[in-house]
């Protein structure tokens, strides 16, 4: 009687694990690509590099079949690294197919979540996003021109709504500061500096 229950038992236990462990991977694969924002390599060959001699890799390249000077070649989209060697990526960098640096993201505290993202052009700098909580929406939104920073926006409830606002003279000194105050995206009051 006792091996009929215990047979009972584990045939619950395998019909119902592997369902359960499909949605929790399923799970982690979105979350590792909400956080990586892979999708812009998905099947792409990749190539490794051990900096450290410890034979784990700490760059990772991500490359796609092109032309360049009429010559067929690899041109390399993505690089991820590893900079204190703990096997979790903490800066990914995006290429366009000129080789320029478009956006990279970077995890300043090591904890396996990125923190800052920046939108380069032509090599300079001219967005950049602060994700306080990691929900993927960011909270703090820096605008940048010709280099220097023009307008702030900070969502104060870290809800990804953006409330606070400053405004740069080309100085890079706050001139001017919007507060919405009913939530509906429109400045509702103006503090000047
Ligand atoms: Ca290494
Ligand atoms: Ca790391
Ligand atoms: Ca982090
Ligand atoms: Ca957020």
């Amino acid at each position: 009687m006792r091996s009929v229950a215990l047979i009972f038992i584990v045939l619950i236990f395998f019909t119902a694990c592997p369902k359960k462990q499909d949605t929790a991977t399923q799970n982690m694969t979105s979350i590792a690509s909400e956080q990586t924002g892979k999708s812009e390599v998905d099947g792409l060959p990749s190539r490794t590099f051990d900096i450290n001699g410890d034979n784990k890799p700490d760059i990772w390249e991500y490359y796609k079949k092109g032309e360049k000077d009429g010559k067929q070649t690899d041109i390399v989209v993505r690089k991820e690294f590893d900079l204190n060697h703990d096997g979790k990526v903490d800066m990914v960098k995006v290429f366009n197919d000129k080789g320029e640096t478009v956006k990279e993201m970077i995890d300043f505290d090591f904890d396996g979540r990125f923190d800052t993202t920046n939108y380069i052009e032509k090599g300079q700098l001219t967005r950049q996003e602060m994700d306080l909580n990691w929900d993927g929406k960011p909270d703090i939104v820096k605008f940048f021109e010709k280099g220097k920073i023009v307008r702030k926006e900070l969502s104060t409830k870290i809800d990804g709504k953006m409330d606070y606002f400053e405004y740069y003279d080309d100085k890079g000194s706050v001139d001017r500061i919007g507060i919405d105050k009913n939530g509906d995206g429109d400045v509702d009051q103006w503090i000047k500096k």
